[in-house]
């Protein structure tokens, strides 16, 4: 994956995307709330999917809110272009997305109660969901093979940068009480058990009926059909929706119907070496 880039402190940005002024304000000038809400991911790792569960926690379940308004306008991506003005105006407790390394987050956060959740995925998974994607967002030149696509997360010159940097940033954070990180994997296997841990850290209590609602709305399933959540709203200049969808396929392991045997191999000695230092092991290494 190839786009129009400029790197702005050791990551790697979008020109139609970001801009150096608005990623100098997040970090400086924006003005993180006390009940603010953070949702924090590399691309391709649940960004949609965590946004969809937190609005539905926020709307206790009830899915008028997620079914009416777009998932840019509801929860923008802060640190783009289009996004940041729109955050500045949500009303509270505002839901913020954002793909943002950890070392250019906004410095008010640290003095605020504002709370991070931080989704990541297996990044075997997250390349295989970034080739598809790139084929459909026409920022991005079409990766010439998988087996580019593959080379390139090791470049760090990925939208967002280095995964591995982004991973080991943010897990800075592990442990302390506004900071709650899960993977795409759990929310696979247990997205009752996730939303009822989500609840906990938020501080919200819902009923029973309540959550299951939330499950409910943010089922692939449901998500996939809902116009709010799927993108199929985005003009055809920016997504070529004849190729492909947001809403793919939704699953944990795709990545072995695309790996080959020498690939994982590889990719698993270099993630050892990358990862060596943190002391975390993931969901999906179990
Ligand atoms: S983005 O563009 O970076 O914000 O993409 P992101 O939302 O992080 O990731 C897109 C992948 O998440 C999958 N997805 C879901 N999986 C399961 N359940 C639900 N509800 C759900 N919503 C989104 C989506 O299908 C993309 O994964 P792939 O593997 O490509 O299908």
């Amino acid at each position: 994956m190839s786009f129009d880039n400029f790197t702005y402190k050791g990551a790697t940005f979008c020109v139609s995307v970001h801009s150096e002024e608005i990623l100098k304000k997040v970090e400086d000038e924006f003005q993180v709330l006390d009940d603010d809400i953070f949702n924090i991911t590399y691309p391709k790792s649940g960004t949609h999917w965590m946004s969809e569960i937190l609005n539905l926690i926020k709307q206790n379940g009830d899915p008028t809110f997620v079914n009416s308004i777009p998932m840019w306008s509801r929860s923008p991506w802060y640190e783009t272009i289009a996004g940041y003005d729109e955050a500045e105006k949500l009303t509270s407790p505002r839901i913020i997305s954002s793909h943002i390394p950890y070392h250019i987050f906004s410095k008010s956060f640290f003095k605020s109660k504002a709370k991070v959740v931080y989704t990541m995925r297996n990044p075997k998974d997250v390349i295989v969901s970034m080739f598809y994607f790139s084929k459909i967002l026409k920022i991005f030149k079409e990766p010439e093979s998988f087996e580019a696509q593959l080379e390139n997360f090791f470049k760090s010159n990925g939208m967002y940068g280095s995964w591995f940097d982004h991973v080991k940033g943010w897990m800075q954070m592990a442990g302390k009480d506004n900071f709650f990180y899960i993977t795409y994997e759990e929310l696979q296997q247990d997205l009752r058990g996730s939303v009822v841990r989500i609840c906990k850290f938020l501080g919200k209590e819902l009923n029973d009926e309540e959550i299951n609602s939330v499950v409910k709305y943010s089922s692939f399933k449901v998500m996939k059909e809902n116009k709010m959540s799927n993108l199929t709203q985005i003009p055809d200049d920016v997504l070529d929706k004849s190729k492909g969808t947001l809403m793919r396929k939704g699953v944990s392991g795709d990545w072995k119907n695309h790996f080959t045997v020498a690939q994982s191999e590889k990719f698993d000695k270099d993630y050892q070496e990358n990862m060596k230092d943190l002391n975390i092991k993931f969901f999906w290494q179990e």
